[in-house]
């Protein structure tokens, strides 16, 4: 054996990324770094270190083990070492309390998912529970339950990790995950008017938070879903065993596998409901744009590692006797992901901008309205971009990739997590059809246009004609619901790439801007922006097509 092939080196995530550099350099202000660089700098380390880690040591997964030796039900969850620094991390380095600093120009939003960015692929998915806490704390915030946020929120946000609490969200039941009004966990009072509540949910990331989010129905109340009642829970007694529930299974999952999703039967829990018990799908809003937000800069961190570690390989890789990079269709396809990735960082990052500008009531009336209408077009375009491109990726490292302990197959089957959790494409598609029931489209123009001031015209023209052609489908389909819903994620996807678009060209025009940034925009244009569908809402023809029946015809 002469040959022997070095594994792809994972470059340090802070420094050697040059979009995350010239974002920093760029948009966030300088006034604020000497307080954000050292913990990027470590994060990056811990990173690192990760990857190497990985490479050496074998997977480990949770271990639910629901019975002691001597019969006593325990339901103990053993976690994986790096879960069990997780409360470290995220309190030395900020990941949640940094996001709820008070900054009057509301940067600390961004600060905050800078540094989720780069923890969340050497986290294994530690991050879902923080981003639901982090929707758990935005949600009580803005609630009128004072004893709730006096309780919860400071360990949400704490400094110590001895006092961090984690918070569940817990929608999901056997009969609906995107349509949640058919929930059936009933929520009743006790003789001392505690509330209880009793029912199965089906989907319980990350159970081991010490409070969670619930949905239930108070006992009488109707169906539908504004009878449902949002209500907050902790999940073990003054003694630290669990209250009121157990755990039934950890999930046998595709992807995530570090993650402990369970199966939970909720058995007289104490809860305390968050406002009045109605309207609960409404009232937990705020945390799917909180989680949503999370879920498009993790999709971003985790494409960002596949595309950086094939081309770090396709600097070492020699086939035909020559370097990858230095084939024309290699390097090619490389700098198409590339392109895409940049797009979806600029669009990522630019929600979390207005996030913060709106937590700080420092956002105009239309910057409001973008952030509402851009979230789930992130997450939608973010979620499906990982997939894409993690494959491309591995199809780009060669049949390695498709072995285990390279680490490169859990990057895949961790990427089909982010289309489906927290509203799946097509849920998104609708939520962005009701954003834009809401406010039209008109603040979005405003939006692109403002982000095109300097922009060349020929440029400006190529991101202006499919925004016109997407507003001009939105006004003429509007008349007709099954058309616009039928071309929904079409219109999605034209709107988010347009925007990104936008964005690319914004920093493309300033001058001190990396010059790559605008190769990035010129390629991420000749993709073409628009994704209107030719034809859409032909039911007739469809159902035909879905029809397998061969006595049908
Ligand atoms: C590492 C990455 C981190 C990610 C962590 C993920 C871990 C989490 C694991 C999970 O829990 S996954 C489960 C997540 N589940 C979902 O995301 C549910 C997906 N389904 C939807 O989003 C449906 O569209 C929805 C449940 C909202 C439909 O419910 P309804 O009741 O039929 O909707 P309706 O009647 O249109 O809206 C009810 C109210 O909520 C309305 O307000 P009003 O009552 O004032 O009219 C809506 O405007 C409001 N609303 C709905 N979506 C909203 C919203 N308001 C603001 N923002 C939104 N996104």
């Amino acid at each position: 054996m002469s040959f022997l092939q070095p594994a792809p080196r994972l470059n340090n995530p802070y420094s050697h990324d040059r979009v995350l550099q010239n974002w920093l350099r760029t948009v966030f202000p300088v006034t604020h770094r000497p307080s954000l660089t050292p913990d990027l700098q470590a994060l990056a380390q811990y990173a690192m270190d990760a990857y190497a880690e990985r490479l050496i040591t074998p997977r480990q997964e949770p271990v639910l083990t629901q019975w002691d030796a001597w019969g006593a039900r325990v339901d103990r969850i053993a976690l994986t070492p790096t879960w069990d620094q997780g409360a470290g991390i995220t309190t030395q380095y900020g990941l949640l309390w940094s996001g709820h600093v008070k900054d009057p120009e509301g940067w600390m939003r961004c600060a905050q998912f800078a540094r989720v960015y780069l923890y969340h692929v050497a986290s294994e998915f530690y991050t879902c529970p923080l981003a639901m806490t982090d929707g758990a704390a935005t949600v009580l915030k803005a609630s009128e339950a004072q004893s709730l946020i006096d309780r919860a929120v400071p360990h949400f946000l704490s400094h110590d990790p001895e006092k961090l609490w984690l918070s569940g969200q817990w929608m999901t039941e056997t009969p609906g995950g995107s349509d949640v009004s058919r929930t059936e966990t009933v929520a009743r009072q006790d003789a001392q008017g505690q509330w209880r509540l009793y029912g199965r949910k089906w989907f319980s990331s990350a159970i081991i938070g010490e409070a969670a989010l619930a949905l239930a129905r108070p006992d009488g109340a109707g169906s539908g879903s504004s009878a449902i009642g949002l209500f907050y829970a902790e999940t073990r007694d003054s003694k630290g065993a669990w209250n009121g529930l157990q755990v039934q299974r950890l999930k046998d999952k595709l992807g995530t596998r570090e993650l402990p999703t369970a199966e939970v039967e909720l058995d007289g829990i104490p809860a305390w409901p968050v406002g009045e018990p109605k309207h609960g799908v409404r009232r937990i809003a705020p945390m799917l744009n909180i989680t949503r937000t999370w879920n498009s800069i993790c999709a971003i961190a985790t494409t960002r590692r596949a595309i950086t570690l094939a081309i770090d390989y396709c600097h070492r890789r020699q086939a035909f006797s020559e370097y990858l990079l230095k084939q024309p269709l290699h390097r090619g396809t490389l700098a198409d992901l590339v392109a895409e990735f940049e797009a979806g960082f600029y669009l990522s990052f630019a929600v979390v901008r207005l996030l913060g500008q709106v937590e700080s009531d420092c956002a105009t009336d239309t910057e409001t309205a973008v952030w509402r209408i851009l979230t789930p077009l992130a997450k939608l375009w973010t979620g499906k971009m990982a997939v894409q491109i993690t494959s491309e990726c591995l199809e780009a490292i060669g049949g390695a990739s498709y072995i285990e302990d390279t680490g490169l197959p859990q990057l895949l089957r961790d990427a089909q997590v982010y289309p489906l959790w927290e509203g799946t494409t097509n849920v998104l598609a609708l939520d962005t059809l009701r954003a834009l029931g809401q406010t039209g489209i008109e603040p979005l123009r405003q939006f692109i246009e403002q982000r095109l001031r300097n922009t060349d015209p020929t440029t400006a023209t190529a991101i202006r004609q499919p925004f016109d052609a997407a507003a001009h489908f939105l006004d003429k389909a509007s008349s007709q619901r099954s058309h616009i819903e039928a071309g929904a994620r079409g219109l999605a996807l034209t709107l988010a790439r347009t925007t990104a678009a936008a964005l690319l060209a914004e920093n493309t025009d300033l001058a001190d801007a990396d010059p790559r940034t605008g190769l990035a925009l010129q390629r991420f244009l000749s993709h073409g922006l628009d994704r209107l569908p030719s034809q859409y809402d032909d039911a007739i023809a469809e159902a035909r097509l879905l029809d397998d029946n061969l006595s049908s015809d």
